[in-house]
């Protein structure tokens, strides 16, 4: 890992209440030692895993004439939920992925739940997806994350690429059509939408389960954790978009 040094903790005392350290050199500007190599930059945060980076925060407020749904995110959170969706079942699923994927998520939606749970789930997944790619730079990043979580009788396994590239592989084999109320065919729907607009590639697998509660919290368990593992960034090529294309 590279070895990163503040040359004054002046300046860096007056940031003290952010979660990492900035180092400054001069006044109105950092320098960043990297072995022997010194670079010019602007003031940046510093994260405590030695990366460069601006705060990766989004909000995205998309209407339509059936929902009207407005999402913040915050990628370098602490796992909080406050979510206002209308579907119990739904916010329970989001609350993982915010624990799991240690996302702060804020969601207040408001759609046609009169004719039923469907435009208000697709476009949840639709304004997710759009606030994460507005929050991610996808330089630095791991890129690939994947996860395997267990639920008692049930196993899930979720796999997820940085693409750039929307792609939905979507494998479970729910035993009951509802859970929760909810109609399962929606999670389809959620996971289209938020890839869609994420522009990721998903690979989803239940591979066991009987329950299917746990069949689907197994799932967005999975999901929170490998969104965590993809979106870290890599302290050995912070610097790097990861991919031999060099755009993602
Ligand atoms: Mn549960």
């Amino acid at each position: 890992m590279v070895e990163m040094r503040c040359a004054s903790t002046f300046a860096a005392a007056l940031f003290k209440g952010l979660p990492g350290d900035l180092c400054f050199q001069s006044p109105g500007a950092a320098r960043i030692m990297r072995g022997t190599e010194t670079r010019r930059r602007m003031p940046v945060y510093r994260h405590n895993w030695g990366n460069l980076m601006s705060l990766r925060q989004a909000t995205v407020e998309r209407n339509t004439k059936e929902t009207q749904i407005k999402v913040s995110v915050n990628l370098d959170g602490t796992g909080e939920l406050s979510a206002d969706t209308g579907l119990p079942f739904l916010d329970h699923m989001l609350d993982q992925v915010a624990r799991h994927g240690l996302i702060d998520i804020t969601v207040k939606a408001v759609g046609d739940l009169h004719i039923d749970a469907h435009h208000t789930v697709e476009d949840l997944g639709i304004t997710l997806g759009q606030a994460f790619n507005k929050a991610l730079d996808r330089k630095g990043i791991r890129r690939y994350g994947h996860a395997y979580v267990p639920l008692d009788e049930a196993l899930s396994r979720v796999v997820i690429d940085f693409s750039g590239r929307p792609g939905l592989e979507y494998h479970i084999p729910f035993t009951r059509g509802a859970v929760g109320g909810f109609d399962v065919d929606l999670f389809h729907e959620f996971f289209q939408g938020f890839v869609n607009h994420a522009l990721v590639t998903l690979h989803i697998d239940n591979l066991r389960g009987v329950n299917s509660h746990h069949q689907i919290e197994t799932v967005f368990k999975a999901f929170g954790r490998a969104l965590r593992m993809a979106m870290e960034i890599d302290p050995r090529s912070s610097d790097v978009i990861p991919s031999t294309k060099g755009s993602l």
